[in-house]
């Protein structure tokens, strides 16, 4: 989409109300900033001229010459600035409040409010960043660990941009071919080979899709973080794991099975990954309607969780209970805890874990704190696949739900191309399909994106960004 200059000058506050650090941002971008800046900010060296890119030191005045804050201007000349249009920058340090009554004087001078994301959209159109990176500045702001926020940086920087750009070529050289062999279908030689055009479908095409795909999954796993459901029978010391996890005194531990009558969540990050962590309900047969709630819960979040922490009491041994438990379990990404083995001696653990064959199994004492930095460890590689170099290379150009379902129609489509050649279908229908999966495509890379689909995006992000 070719960029159209925007006229209207917008402003917001670029920062998070509540955010820490004491500073906050109010952002002006458009023809209109230059101007504004000399009508509410005053330089201490008085008739400074805004050099572009270099920070004033000055105050903030309302239209009756009123100190608002003392503030850093910064004056950004187009189009060497983040939307490519003039922009300036007030750094003030006054509360939310201040901000907001600053930002009400820069509006009063005839600016508008900006939407949500209309900075990053501007930076879209004036061809500054792709979509996906776009996106993945959204998912910068929202990213709540250093490994999520590596990924979107990793996205930034157009990572998955490159993939798509490379299946994309390789459509449009296949087009190419069709279009030619629309164009002289009586001609002697073989353009179009219907072969080769299947085989280079399936290896540069069909093959990278699937895999960012399966990438996909990663990827939301480490953006939204990794559900981790502790699950086991009454007692078997699930709270005690969870605030051994926390390092806190978080849920109640008791001596008596079925303390725990409700679900309680927190979060944690291991190595950077997120992980929401969900203590529950002890879960046996049981009369008590509260408690029979509590353990439908906890079935419910043991279903959704990309990983369930089994916890079995050593002191007690592996029974009928466990045992049922361990079955449900079956197909699940499950991690047997060995809990309480301060209370039995090492022949009776390594007994214990014999019982489970194969199985990893990992032997804590969640009271005392023993062996979580191992079970911590074994979580982190459980998500990553056990292939730690493996996570780093996805992580650089994982898709998001957004991408995921678009790479799902354009594999459709291509998947349809290649039954379809199969079948002896002429070459224009065949076009069609590609010209299709081309469409689709540039749904996530932007290069002709439709109105609709950029409104999608961009009003995700928070205003001022
Ligand atoms: N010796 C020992 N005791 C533990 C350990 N972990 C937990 N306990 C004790 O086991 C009892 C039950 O612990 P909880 O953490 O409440 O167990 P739970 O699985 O959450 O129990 P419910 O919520 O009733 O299902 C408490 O008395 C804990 O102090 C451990 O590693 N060693
Ligand atoms: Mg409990």
């Amino acid at each position: 989409m070719a960029a159209h200059p925007a006229t209207e000058t917008i402003a917001a506050i670029a920062t998070a109300p509540g955010g820490i650090g004491g500073i906050g941002i109010v952002r002006i971008s458009g023809p209109d900033a230059l101007n504004v800046l000399h009508k509410i900010f005053v330089p201490q060296t008085l008739n400074a001229a805004f050099v572009s890119h270099k920070m004033y030191y000055g105050t903030i005045i309302d239209e009756a010459g009123v100190v608002l804050d003392e503030a850093l201007a910064v004056y950004m000349r187009a189009p060497r600035t983040y939307t490519r249009e003039d922009v300036v920058e007030l750094h003030c340090h006054g509360s939310y409040l201040v901000l907001e009554k600053i930002l009400r004087n820069v509006l009063d001078l005839g600016v508008r409010h900006a939407d949500p994301g209309e900075f990053t959209k501007r930076a879209f159109l004036a061809g500054r960043i792709d979509l996906t990176q776009a996106e993945a500045v959204l998912d910068l702001l929202q990213a709540q660990t250093g490994m999520s926020a590596r990924l979107a940086a990793s996205q930034l920087r157009g990572a998955l941009f490159e993939i798509l750009e490379k299946i994309r070529q390789e459509l449009i050289s296949i087009l190419g071919l069709l279009e030619v062999a629309i164009d002289f279908p009586d001609d002697d030689v073989e353009i179009f080979n219907g072969t080769l055009a299947v085989e280079r479908v399936r290896e540069q095409v069909i093959a990278p899709l699937d895999e960012l795909i399966a990438m996909s999954d990663q990827g939301k796993m480490l953006r939204e973080g990794v559900r981790v459901a502790i699950i086991g029978r009454p007692n078997v010391g699930k709270s005690s794991l969870l605030n051994g996890l926390l390092r806190e005194e978080r849920a109640l531990v008791t001596a008596l099975p079925g303390t725990t009558r409700d679900t309680i969540e927190e979060r944690i990050a291991i190595r950077g990954i997120p992980f929401h962590l969900v203590d529950t309900a002890g879960i046996r047969t049981y009369e008590d309607p509260v408690e029979a709630l509590g353990i439908e819960r906890a079935r419910q979040k043991m279903e959704e969780a990309d990983l369930v922490l089994f916890l079995v009491d050593t002191s007690t041994g592996f029974g009928d209970g466990d045992r049922d438990l361990f079955y449900l379990l079956q197909g699940k990404n499950r991690l047997v805890v060995l809990n309480k083995q301060d209370l039995v001696t090492p022949e009776q653990l390594d007994h214990l874990c014999a019982q489970f064959c194969t199985e990893e199994v990992v032997s804590i004492s969640a009271r005392d704190g023993q062996g979580l930095d191992a079970l911590q460890e074994a979580m982190f590689l459980r998500v990553v696949d056990a292939g730690g170099a493996r996570i780093r290379e996805q992580m650089t150009c994982a898709p998001n739900a957004r991408h995921r379902s678009v790479l799902n129609t354009t594999l459709a489509a291509c998947r349809r191309f290649n039954a379809a050649v199969a079948e002896g279908a002429p070459v224009d229908l065949l076009a069609v399909e590609v010209q299709l999966a081309l469409d689709y495509l540039s749904e996530i890379t932007g290069v002709t994106t439709s109105e609709e689909v950029l409104d999608a995006v961009f009003s995700r992000f928070c205003i001022g960004k």
